[in-house]
């Protein structure tokens, strides 16, 4: 983590020593070497809390502490002994925080008190918690409607929190609950609830015990997933194929020196893909259309479970064996011998696991992409039984609990009817908005407060020139963080900043120290409960602040706020009562490592609205190359976690030291007469105009011609807010088409 800056391709395997040095200088950094050791063994144990790294499941509830490198560096940043207090606040006015980039925002520590925006000084002073309750209590209740009101949820938002957040919300009076799932794997809902009739993966851990062959599209997890990793050496071990379609040779996915096995840290390593495709940007619908063709044309169908369990396949087939060869070449970037030696490792394998990530879902065409790669595994029936199914990897810990919980703008009817029943309410009706709708309420002031459960929206939202401006035309907004992020910089005419535990924290309430519980990407409900002292004793956990702000907001409602956060229980009294697959909550989730959350698809049950699994025809695109145009996609480094940015290298792509980088081809430089290490300007092409972020470094690697690559949230300027999913509405973040301007010579 020196400041160097250096471009060199990195030979070792991922893990191994460099990820064990790079954790202990994660915990130096953030002087917690005494306190992190301790914080780290508790990590995704039955006694302790949920790593908020990501939402990959724990192997086994009972085994020793596993080894994760991101998780030490999300562990370590929350249990940090820096702190932001109300001196940092009075010593720094807001225009001059604004100069700093994330990395210095992130690296001040933790927030400690609640702080409200002071014009006159442009600064940030204390202000007392149940005067931040009144005031957003008298800025919601003066709106001329409830949907004048938004309110986000960041991925890391416990069960709890995240049930009494809907809550109030609701009671409120408005679906206005956008997420980050909106920006994440909103197409894997839209394309799986309407294909296979329920939103999630279906696949647990035992099934990547048993799988024949694991196809993995769009995912980088030596940087995003490293405990997956873990399972993927295991299943190469005992010759399961791993196929891998990425831009990127991601270090991680081609080989992996295990920190835990000795053999490997003296300089072994195991073989991760056996086979690695690169497609171009965008190239998966054409990917995943070959794959169906070859297992089609071969006449590999498997027709007792397609016409038992499924519908459509007579129509997407005649779509199939219609798409010429020519065209899913071009489309995809590789040549028809690779798709059919792909297609036949699939033919090969009588169970098969497709995982897939951003890569995937940040794109135009990204909910018939996945609804390609559910016709793949339909065709072979490779759902329902042991080693195979669809396996969306989720990004934020608790990202799908919060969903499950009902943290979504577009509520079903039956979810709001139980709700309403149990609360003895209403609950509105009238859908709310999406992170996309959410951006337009505020920039064409048809929404007025902006409150965020977590996150950062202003610096992972799309287009972030626009979003600044809608953000800033806010009467209020209103922050329930940790750390000090761009959101609480870029704010509107009054805001707040409520400062709150992590999951990393004892949470102290009337009856006693608190659990809370979270699901991870594999539908496993579990407790987690924090055991490091508050960084402050000012901070109050989410569901205190909630439950305050909702007394303080609805003095009407006949939920019993103050009570239910006294002893968390009562919480999943209520979560029991109203959501699906909780019933005796509290007892279940006291058992070994929780209960797994049903889903209907291991049972080869669809409910669908045909009752069955659906096939799927999607044509695919014809995007015609523009001489000067290539497809920007942005990626995380290693170094960070979606807006956080902890420091400043890439390891496993050779980066050092450097974010303002982008990767592209020998041929584009060659064609472009561009020289490697040369600085551009980005410009992204789109109907309204140009959008433009400057000097970046040119860094040559082996990426498909016409495709570029550059770091997140540096490039969000550069996304227009209406190029998004069909349907799904998740900006194309991957699929930026862009120019590279020649800076003029300074
Ligand atoms: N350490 C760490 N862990 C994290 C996060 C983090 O920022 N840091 N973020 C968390 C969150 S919220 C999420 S959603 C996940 C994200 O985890 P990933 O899904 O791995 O996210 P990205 O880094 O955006 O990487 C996307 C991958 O897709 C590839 N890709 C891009 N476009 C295409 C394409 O068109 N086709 C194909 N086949 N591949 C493509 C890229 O080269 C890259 O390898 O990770 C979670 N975990
Ligand atoms: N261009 C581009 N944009 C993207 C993406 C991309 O790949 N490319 N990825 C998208 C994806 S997948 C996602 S999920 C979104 C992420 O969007 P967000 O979830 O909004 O962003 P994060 O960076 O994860 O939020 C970090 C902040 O969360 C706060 N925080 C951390 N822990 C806690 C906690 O326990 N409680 C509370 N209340 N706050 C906490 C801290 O203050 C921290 O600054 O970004 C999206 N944006
Ligand atoms: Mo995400």
């Amino acid at each position: 983590m020196s400041d160097k800056k250096s471009i060199e391709l990195y030979v070792k395997p991922a893990g191994g020593w460099d990820a064990l040095r790079s954790s202990w200088q994660a915990l130096r950094d953030q002087q917690v070497v005494m306190k992190g050791a301790s914080t780290l063994l508790r990590a995704n144990q039955p006694s302790g809390f949920d790593c908020p790294g990501c939402a990959w499941p724990d192997r086994n509830v009972h085994s020793t502490f596993e080894f994760c490198e991101n998780g030490v560096k999300a562990v370590a940043n929350e249990a940090t002994s820096r702190r932001v207090t109300p001196e940092f606040f009075a010593q720094h006015t807001v225009a001059s925080l604004n100069e700093q980039d994330d990395r210095f925002l992130e690296a001040q520590g933790r927030l400690t008190e609640p702080m409200a925006y002071d014009a006159a000084s442009d600064t940030y002073r204390p202000i007392a918690w149940s005067e931040a309750f009144a005031t957003i209590a008298r800025a919601l209740n003066s709106l001329a409607s409830p949907n004048e009101a938004i309110f986000y949820t960041s991925g890391r938002t416990s069960n709890e929190a995240a049930f009494l957040y809907q809550l109030f919300v609701r009671e409120y009076g408005t679906n206005n609950l956008p997420d980050c799932s909106n920006m994440c794997h909103e197409a894997s809902g839209v394309a799986l609830t309407e294909q296979l009739g329920s939103g999630k993966g279906s696949v647990t851990l035992e099934d990547f015990e048993h799988a024949q062959a694991i196809f993995i599209f769009g995912q980088n997890p030596g940087t995003n997933h490293p405990r997956m990793l873990g399972e993927l050496r295991s299943a190469a071990k005992r010759g399961c194929r791993i196929v891998a379609f990425n831009p990127l040779r991601e270090r991680g996915l081609e080989r992996f020196a295990d920190p835990k096995a000795p053999a490997e840290m003296l300089g072994g390593s195991t073989r991760i893909a056996s086979e690695y495709y690169q497609p171009r940007i965008g190239g998966d619908l054409a990917v995943a259309t070959a794959l169906c063709k070859v297992v089609i044309e071969s006449g590999a169908v498997d027709h007792t479970f397609v016409a038992r369990h499924t519908h459509g396949y007579d129509d997407f087939a005649d779509s199939v064996r219609a798409t010429p060869w020519e065209a899913l070449e071009c489309e995809s970037g590789l040549s028809r011998a690779d798709l059919e030696q792909a297609g036949r490792t699939y033919l090969d394998s009588t169970a098969t696991i497709v995982c897939w990530g951003m890569g995937i879902t940040q794109h135009a065409r990204s909910v018939a992409t996945i609804q390609m790669l559910g016709n793949l595994l339909l065709l072979r029936g490779n759902i329902g039984k042991a080693g195979a199914g669809p396996c969306p990897v989720r990004g934020h810990s608790n990202v799908q609990g919060d969903r499950t919980m009902g943290i979504y703008e577009q509520p079903s009817a039956a979810f709001l009817d139980r709700l309403g029943a149990a609360f003895d309410f209403q609950p509105p009706r009238e859908h709310g908005y999406d992170t996309v709708a959410a951006i337009e309420a505020m920039f064409d002031r048809r929404a007025k407060v902006f409150f965020a459960m977590g996150g950062n929206f202003a610096a992972a939202t799309p287009d972030t020139a626009h979003t600044h401006e809608a953000l800033r035309r806010c009467e209020l907004t209103v922050h329930v963080s940790t750390k000090l992020n761009r959101s609480h910089l870029v704010h509107g005419r009054d805001a707040l900043i409520l400062p709150c535990l992590g999951r990393t924290e004892i949470d102290v309430q009337a009856s006693g120290p608190q659990a809370v519980t979270v699901e991870d990407s594999m539908s496993m409900v579990h407790l987690s409960s924090g055991m490091n002292p508050p960084a402050s004793e000012h901070l109050m956990s989410e569901p205190a602040i909630i439950a305050h702000l909702a007394a303080a907001t609805l003095p009407r409602s006949r939920t019993p706020w103050l009570s239910l956060i006294e002893d968390y229980d009562r919480i999943r009294e209520r979560i029991a009562q109203v959501v699906d697959g909780f019933a005796d909550f509290n007892a279940r989730v006291r058992t070994d490592g929780g209960f797994h959350l049903h889903h209907p698809g291991r049972e080869r049950v669809f409910p669908t609205r045909r009752g069955k699994a659906g096939f799927y025809a999607h044509a695919l695109d014809d995007r015609k190359p523009q001489a000067d145009v290539l497809q920007l996609m942005t990626v995380r480094s290693h170094d960070q976690y979606n807006t956080t940015v902890y420091g400043m290298d890439d390891r496993y792509r050779g980066v050092h030291g450097l974010r303002r980088v982008v990767f592209i081809s020998r041929a584009d430089l060659e064609r472009l007469q561009l020289r490697d290490g040369e600085h551009v300007d980005i410009a992204s092409v789109w109907h309204d105009g140009e959008r433009v972020v400057r000097d970046f470094r040119l860094v040559e690697y082996d990426i498909p011609p016409g495709c570029l690559a550059a770091y997140f949230p540096e490039t969000n300027p550069l996304v227009p807010l209406d190029h998004h999913a069909e349907r799904a509405r998740t900006p194309a973040s991957k699929s930026i088409p862009v120019r590279l301007l020649r800076r003029s010579a300074a």
